[in-house]
């Protein structure tokens, strides 16, 4: 059966050289390549790219600035499923990961941000992603492409309402840069 998810992407790693370098327009492009060429998804729509001031963990070290996107894409894999496919995607961009979850920089991140409505909880995996309400650099992009979607509990409301009482005041700014969906996947 098919389902409708949501997708964060973001980047504030760029690499200057090796088989990982790139810029963060870059590292999210590949992102979308990536995922277009998934079997059993399609790409519906992809937000337009900003530019977003980094969430870090009080006192932790100051990070250079985000580029944030979200995409719609429409699916036949299980949740379980898409997210070990975006893990392996962030790998192939030379991700890497602490033990300890510290918000490090990143080439690139991919999260989901709803499946469907589908809520779950479980070790690897929270459905709706359980932060989203506090982040403006994914409610921007979220509700430039859905407006309507509406997201189950714990929120019960749809991302334009989540948007409009959203306390986080970082800043979020619209680039001109555009994110391709490859034609023909
Ligand atoms: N996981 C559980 N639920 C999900 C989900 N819905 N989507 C698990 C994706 N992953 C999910 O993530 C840790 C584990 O979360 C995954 O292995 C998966 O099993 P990670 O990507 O390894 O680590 P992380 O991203 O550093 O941790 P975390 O806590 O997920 O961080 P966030 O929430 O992704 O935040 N500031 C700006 N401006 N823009 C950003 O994009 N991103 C972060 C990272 C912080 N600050 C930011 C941004
Ligand atoms: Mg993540």
């Amino acid at each position: 059966m098919s389902h409708i998810a949501h997708i964060a992407l973001g980047s504030n790693l760029p690499v200057s050289s090796g088989p990982h370098s790139g810029n963060r327009l870059s590292h999210l492009q590949f992102g979308v390549d990536q995922i277009a060429t998934m079997s059993a998804l399609t790409i519906e729509q992809v937000s337009s790219v900003y530019e977003t001031e980094a969430h870090i963990w009080p006192g932790a070290p100051p990070q250079a600035p985000y580029l944030n996107a979200v995409l719609r894409c429409n699916t036949d894999l299980e949740a379980p499923a898409l997210l070990r496919a975006l893990l392996s995607i962030e790998q192939q961009r030379g991700r890497t990961r602490q033990p300890e979850n510290s918000w490090l920089a990143r080439t690139l991140d991919l999260d989901i941000i709803d499946y469907g409505g589908l809520k779950i909880e479980d070790e690897v995996l929270t459905l709706p992603h359980p932060r989203l309400a506090e982040r403006r650099f994914v409610l921007v992009p979220t509700a430039e492409i859905t407006p309507d979607l509406f997201l189950p509990a714990p929120f019960e409301a749809n991302v334009v309402y989540l948007l409009e009482t959203c306390l986080d005041s970082s800043d979020v700014h619209l680039t001109p840069h555009k994110l391709r969906i490859p034609e023909g996947t």
